[in-house]
């Protein structure tokens, strides 16, 4: 499935990001801004609401054409029909999530590091999610921040032999997005995109950060 991971949100369901909001309202006003890829992630809830609320999800990213993605739980994945799910290095590893996920599913991994990117491309993941790329309060127990440098050497030591989309997280908010995306333009294989969190679910109005992301993504040459 040809995934277009330029605008890539994961969601956080904890207060200060969403503050108080319905996270199936404000995943649908990013939807509209036009976020073209969802990860549902949810570190705190039981299984029983996260198969709930991935099902809400569901409904509105299909009505989007989006693909929904679910972190680190393979099992609400298949139990909602979702297209996909990230994985991290201490979640299920990908051979095992191929066995159980359909075929086509989309499969994306954490790495920060070259090793761990080169081993997640040998296994057949879909996406590397790249990072931590800024420091962020979003997510604290990092692995280290490996900046813009980082994510160059992951993408340059990336081999041309099996394709694999990229995205970078952690940090990255309308100020650094451009940069970001020009930076690792440097290196042979730039990112297919950038994955945020709080800088449009805990955005005053979703919908225009989403939509102000689409129009500084355009703005670089390859994703015009
Ligand atoms: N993985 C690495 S950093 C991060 C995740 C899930 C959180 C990024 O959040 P934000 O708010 O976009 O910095
Ligand atoms: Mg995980």
């Amino acid at each position: 499935m040809p995934v277009d991971l330029s605008l890539y949100l994961v969601t956080d369901s904890t207060p200060p990001i969403l503050k108080g909001q319905d996270l199936c309202q404000v995943v649908e006003e990013a939807l509209k801004g036009g976020v073209t890829i969802v990860q549902y992630r949810d570190k705190t809830s039981d299984t029983g609401v996260l198969i709930e609320t991935a099902k809400k999800l569901h409904k509105i990213t299909r009505a989007y054409d989006v693909p929904l993605l679910i972190n680190d739980r393979v099992d609400v994945a298949v139990a909602v029909g979702a297209e996909g799910v990230h994985l991290g290095q201490d979640d299920m590893n990908i051979s095992e999530a191929k066995k159980i996920l359909p075929e086509n599913a989309i499969i994306g991994i954490t790495v920060a590091s070259i090793e761990e990117a080169k081993k997640a491309v040998e296994e057949g993941a879909d996406y590397l999610g790249i990072g931590t790329v800024y420091a962020t309060a979003t997510k604290t127990n990092t692995k280290g921040i490996i900046g813009t440098a980082g994510t160059k050497a992951i993408l340059e030591a990336i081999s041309d032999d099996r394709p694999v989309g990229t995205v970078c997280i952690g940090g990255i908010n309308q100020s650094n997005v451009q940069r970001v995306l020009y930076q690792s333009k440097a290196s042979k294989k730039g990112l297919d995109g950038v994955a945020v969190v709080s800088a449009i679910i805990g955005a005053e109005d979703p919908k225009e950060a989403a939509t102000t992301f689409v129009k500084h993504i355009r703005s670089v040459p390859a994703f015009a």
